[in-house]
């Protein structure tokens, strides 16, 4: 395979931090260029190249892909559901104009590939609760909902318009104790175990049997490597794909934490954020891409919480 050079975009993210520390061991730490508008996230220093990009200026993306000889772009870079309702306009234009951006760029450099995440937040009420399929009624009604059921007709716009190779997964809530949450709505799940660490008790803004589809961040990073490393002429599903790991509500993790932390007490004081969980699935039906790239997560709850914990108290 031609030499690759990869820009990870939002590199700083809860997300862009780990993708971009697994790509640069696969890739090598100069064939990964971490990119965002914010600082360099403290774990990337030293670790390979980092430029400041923003998304939102396609002709500053465009030169620094010529610059760089970019082939492969993974666009993490967006405002997620809680933000984005404080904020609809500011949340559509970024995580729109940013996918489009990036699109237009791999097409007029023929990139090699690029990757942009969508979520389970497409997903809405009228969805089924339950093993939600790849192909349902979907019918968001959040803005960051909105802007990545629309992203997903994009990139399927752009694949068979255009070939450009575009791929993706519908995350569900992503848990990792590397860096901080990025202002969702699965964020409680983060928050829980430092709470739990740092004074054996959390008050989750979730009701305690509200069940969401979440993932360990380990098992979410090789789902994204994976994918990108499929033959393309197993994939499918060119909008995006469900992929599921575990499902769990409050309560149930809590009493996981309690194995580990016998005095912790969780409190629940539900705020907007429930409203937008009620609206997604309880959990996703991920045989689709089970069968054409072979995934399989290998992180239950009871796995997550000990590791969680153990890497969180280590670093106290
Ligand atoms: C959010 N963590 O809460 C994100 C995720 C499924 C939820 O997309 O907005």
């Amino acid at each position: 395979m031609s030499k690759q050079k990869i820009l990870v975009i939002g590199a700083s993210g809860q997300i862009g931090v780990e993708l971009t520390l697994a790509l640069r061991k696969i890739y090598g730490a100069n064939s990964v260029i971490a990119a965002d508008l914010r600082e360099e996230n403290p774990l990337l220093k030293d670790t390979g190249p980092y430029v400041s990009i923003d998304v939102m200026n396609k002709e500053m993306l465009h030169v620094q892909v010529i610059r760089q000889n970019v082939t492969q772009i993974y666009l993490l870079a967006a405002i997620l559901s809680a933000t984005g309702e404080k904020n609809p306009s500011l949340a559509w234009h970024l995580n729109m104009q940013g996918l489009l951006n990036v699109l237009d760029v791999a097409k007029e450099e023929k990139l090699h590939k690029v990757y942009w995440p969508s979520s389970i937040a497409v997903f809405g009420p009228t969805s089924p609760k339950k093993n939600c399929p790849q192909q349902t009624v979907i019918e968001p009604i959040t803005v960051y909902g909105i802007s990545k059921y629309a992203g997903e007709f994009w990139c399927n716009y752009y694949f068979h318009k255009y070939g450009v190779d575009v791929r993706s997964l519908r995350y569900p809530g992503l848990i990792s104790y590397k860096s901080s949450p990025g202002g969702g709505t699965t964020d409680y799940a983060i928050e829980i175990f430092h709470g739990a660490v740092a004074h054996n008790s959390y008050t989750s803004f979730l009701q305690k049997d509200t069940y969401l589809p979440m993932m360990y961040m380990p098992d979410a990073i090789r789902a994204t490597i994976e994918l990108m490393e499929a033959p393309a002429g197993n994939l499918s599903v060119r909008t995006s794909y469900n992929i599921a790991a575990i499902s769990f509500s409050p309560a149930e993790i809590a009493t996981e934490i309690k194995k580990h932390i016998p005095d912790f007490v969780i409190t629940y004081a539900p705020d907007y954020r429930q409203a937008i969980a009620d609206s997604w699935p309880q959990s996703i039906d991920d045989s689709v891409a089970h069968k054409d790239w072979n995934w399989k997560p290998e992180y239950d709850l009871t796995r997550m919480t000990t590791d969680m914990l153990e890497n969180i108290q280590k670093g106290k």
